[in-house]
This record gives C-alpha cells, sequence and structure tokens, in this order.
C-alpha cells in the first residue's frame, strides 16, 4: 500500500519537515556526461561506448569526453511489452526467460540478470479475465521462480519455491492462471531474492479493466535503487552481488525503467495514467511533483482520485497517478525517505524530468465510475496477531520466529479473517501476503480516508496495522516483508487459506 500524504493527514502520520521543505518547489537540473546519456534498458556487454547508440536525443552533438555539460537525459518509455503468443481472444502467452546480462546503471557496468534480455522485464498487459499463460526458460545457472506479485493465482502458480525448490538450470516451466482483477501488478524470483531480484529481475504485469475510465496514454514507470557509486566510503562500498545501496539515500541511484536522469515527452493536452513500482530491495520513494493526482493503489483504482503532497511508496508497492498534461513540464521528485527513520534528512532528487515540447491546455481530470470508497467497518475482534521484531546482530522475526522454523496459522476460506500487525522494531516492515488481497482497516487506530484493497502495506515503526482478509484463495501463502534482506533474515512465515 501506498501511503497518501495530505488525504490521510494523521493517518499516516505526515512529518512536517515535508511541507518546509517543498515549500520552495526545489528543481535539480541534472547535469550529465554524455557517455552516460544511455542506461541499462537493452543490456548488450559488448556495448562499451553508450554516447552515439541513443539517437532518440540530440546528445549524439555533445562532445563525450570533456567536462559535464549540460545535455539533454535519455528519453524515457514505458517498458517493452511481450508479445502475446496466442491469437486466440481471452489468451494471453509468452516467454520469460531470465539470464545473466552486463548493463550500465549511469554508466556503471553491472552484472546482473534480464528477463528476456531486458530491464525491467517485459511488460505483460492483459485483459480483465485472460487466461495467461507464461513459460519460463531458466537460463540462469540457479534455480528460479516467478512470483506474481500481488495476483490472485492458484498456490501451484505462485512460484513461492519454498515446497519445490523452484525451476532448476536449463529446466522450464509453464504457469498459467486467470487474471480476475485489474490492476498493476508485478513478477519476480522467490527464491535468492537478494541476488536474483537485486540484479534486475522484475518487470510489470497490467491488467486492464474495460470498464476503467479512458486515458490518452498509459505509461509505466518502474523505480530501482542501485549502490554503484559509493565510491569507496567506509562500510558503502557496493560489493559484486550486491547493488542496492541500503537505507542512504544520498548514495542511492535510483532509475526509472533503468534510466537515470531521463526525460519524458508528453503532449500537451494528453492524460496518461500512470503506473508505478518500487522494485528496489529495500529503498523507499517518497514521490512528489505539482499538483498530485493519486487514482489507485496495489488492487487498482481507488473509488475516487485523491490529491496529496506525496505518496511513499515502500518495496514491493504499486501506486497509480493521473497526469493531466497541460503547457508546463514538471519534475518528478522523490523526497528523502528512509525506512530506518521516515523522513531523512537531504534535499528532494530528481527521479524523471516530464517535458511538453508542444503546450496546450491541459485536459480535464477523467471522468470516475464512483464506485463505493467506504471503508469496512472493524469486526472488534482480531483473528491473528503477526508481530514484527529484530534488527541489530539479530534475526528478523515474526512472532518471535525466524523463517524456516514457523507456525502455520490459518485463515478460514470464503471468510472474514481480522490480521493485526504489530511492529516492535526501529525499521519499517512492508508487510506482504501472497495469493490474496486485503483491506487496510486502520493503522494506529485511524481508518484511511476511503477503501484501500491491497496486498502490500507498509508497518511503521511502532505502528499497529489492522487488515480485513477475506480469503478466496486456497493454498499455503507466503507471509513476509518486503525488504529483502529481513525476508531473507527470517522475517516470513505461512498462513494456510482452507
Ligand atoms: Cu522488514
Amino acid at each position: 500500500m501506498s501511503t497518501t500524504a495530505r488525504a490521510v493527514g494523521a493517518w499516516a502520520g505526515e512529518p512536517a519537515a515535508f511541507r518546509s521543505r517543498r515549500a520552495g518547489g526545489v528543481v535539480t537540473r541534472v547535469m550529465f556526461l554524455a557517455a552516460f546519456a544511455s542506461a541499462c534498458h537493452d543490456p548488450d556487454p559488448a556495448d562499451t561506448d553508450r554516447s552515439s547508440d541513443d539517437s532518440a536525443d540530440d546528445s549524439a552533438d555533445a562532445p563525450a569526453d570533456t567536462a559535464p555539460v549540460d545535455v539533454p537525459g535519455p528519453l524515457l518509455t514505458s517498458p517493452a511489452e511481450a508479445a502475446d503468443g496466442d491469437p486466440a481472444a481471452g489468451a494471453f502467452l509468452t516467454e520469460l526467460r531470465p539470464a545473466p546480462a552486463t548493463f550500465t546503471v549511469d554508466g556503471v557496468a553491472v552484472d546482473g540478470y534480464a528477463y528476456n534480455g531486458q530491464v525491467p522485464g517485459p511488460t505483460l498487459r492483459v485483459a480483465l479475465g485472460d487466461t495467461v499463460t507464461t513459460v519460463l526458460q531458466n537460463d540462469l545457472a540457479a534455480a528460479t521462480t516467478v512470483h506474481w506479485h500481488g495476483m490472485q493465482v492458484p498456490e501451484a502458480m505462485d512460484g513461492a519455491g519454498w515446497v519445490d525448490g523452484g525451476v532448476l538450470p536449463g529446466a522450464a516451466f509453464t504457469y498459467t492462471f486467470t487474471a480476475d482483477a485489474p490492476g498493476t501488478f508485478w513478477y519476480h524470483p522467490h527464491l535468492d531474492v537478494g541476488a536474483q531480484v537485486d540484479g534486475g529481475l522484475y518487470g510489470v504485469v497490467v491488467v486492464e479493466d474495460p470498464a476503467a475510465p479512458a486515458v490518452d496514454r498509459d505509461l509505466v514507470l518502474v523505480f530501482d535503487a542501485w549502490g554503484e557509486h559509493d565510491d569507496g566510503a567506509p562500510g558503502l562500498d557496493a560489493e559484486a552481488d550486491d547493488h542496492h545501496a541500503l537505507t542512504n539515500p544520498a548514495r542511492t541511484r535510483w532509475t526509472v525503467n533503468g534510466l537515470v536522469g531521463a526525460r519524458f515527452e508528453a503532449v500537451g493536452g494528453e492524460r496518461i495514467r500512470v503506473r508505478t513500482l518500487n522494485a528496489s530491495n529495500s529503498s523507499y520513494l517518497a514521490l512528489a511533483w505539482p499538483d498530485m493526482r493519486h487514482i489507485g493503489s496495489d488492487q487498482g483504482l481507488f473509488g475516487a482520485p485523491e490529491a496529496p503532497d506525496y505518496v511513499v511508496l515502500a518495496p514491493g508497492d504499486r501506486a497509480e497517478f493521473e497526469w493531466d498534461i497541460g503547457p508546463d513540464g514538471f519534475d518528478v521528485t522523490t523526497l528523502p525517505w528512509v525506512a530506518s527513520a521516515g523522513a531523512a534528512v537531504g534535499d528532494p532528487r530528481t527521479l524523471l524530468t516530464v517535458e511538453v515540447p508542444a503546450p496546450a491546455p491541459a485536459p480535464t481530470p477523467m471522468a470516475w465510475p464512483s464506485a463505493t470508497t467506504a471503508v469496512s467497518a472493524d469486526p472488534a475482534r482480531t483473528d491473528l496477531v503477526y508481530v514484527f521484531q529484530g534488527g541489530g546482530a539479530g534475526d528478523w522475526l515474526i512472532n518471535g520466529e525466524a523463517w524456516p522454523d514457523v507456525t502455520r496459522h490459518t485463515a478460514a476460506l470464503d471468510a472474514d479473517t481480522v490480521i493485526e500487525v504489530r511492529n516492535l522494531s526501529a525499521t519499517n516492515h512492508p508487510f506482504h501476503l501472497h495469493g490474496q488481497r486485503f483491506e487496510v482497516l486502520s493503522v494506529d487506530d485511524v481508518a484511511p480516508p476511503a477503501r484501500r484493497v491491497e496486498d502490500t502495506v507498509d508497518v511503521g515503526i511502532r505502528q499497529r496495522v489492522r487488515l480485513l482478509l477475506h480469503a478466496e484463495n486456497p493454498g499455503d501463502w507466503l507471509l513476509h516483508c518486503h525488504l529483502l534482506g529481513h525476508e531473507e533474515g527470517g522475517m516470513m512465515t505461512v498462513l494456510r487459506v482452507e
């Protein structure tokens, strides 16, 4: 669940520091070496000189080997989409082929991984109700899986990997399920996540709803954080097998669809639905731009749009926005935010610059279907409690247990289960439950302003979050923190739905 600031006020505990910090509308102009103007969208180990191949912009005319010059950043597009290999209506067929790949992040070579040669992996854009079939061909040297984060797939298709050990190197597995709900979801391995997801294995699944409000364009923005620029600072060096930058926002290089300092060309008068994903291991985003219009979260559109000052996106979270493009461009920024403190010290950082080469008046915001927005009443009972603890030199624990030595609790199928998550540690934890969707009843006893259906909810330091699960999907489902270091440190358990 992304956390909306202004709209939820005390509910999310907006730090006052952000209001003053943003007041000046700080815009950071990013300076680029022309040689760094291209990034990792198309991994190509043989292509070491990236200065001349990015023909989409005019940087090729700039000197490539002199002092920094103010040249336009690379042009951003949505990640390339997977082709549908099944001509039948209502059926979507594609292949995902994870393999080692070398690519660059802001000019620094990264030995990582890619699905079908691209980071982020191909977007699967399917229609509500489609039968989605994905053939995983494992070209890695290690076992892997594909987990469909946020989607209610059958247990055998969940790619959780902990029962069967995953798909071995050189082997294949066919995932098939029905896209039963609209929204913005994502896929990633669920084995050795600290290496495989960290190294670039992730992509977006868009399930389109034919009843959704019409837009002119649909833009997918995948954010990831890289620690490739630690420059030898003591204790902070990026290791070859660990590309993320822990919690130091000043050292994190955020990529958007693989690009650093990218620009996006919008058309004056167009309406764009923007789907965002934080695919990073452990870095938080606090997304901000002028006149935000926050329209959806993990499990699709809200009943009505909200107008926050910023939206916190924890690892694993998605948020959707509407851009009604007028005559002026703007910067997509992140305010400093870390898991161990919330609002942090530092300046806003520009992630992406939206340019409008052909200005025109903004369109009217899109019409809404006026779905119900009422928050469910709290049943005033608690069926399951999950206490998140740990840190320091010890394990990361849920209810005092570290994976895999855990107690398996049960939730009844087709019935309401009230889950309370208590965070007793000194860091946030994004709570994620596989194979289900749940409603947020309250955070520290304050109900959200409107109905929130999520699969990932960030639980702040010392916070108590109450969730209403109406379980529809039988099976054994992983429940864990989506900070991947915490997950691998033991902060994971299993919930049986029967
Ligand atoms: Cu955690």
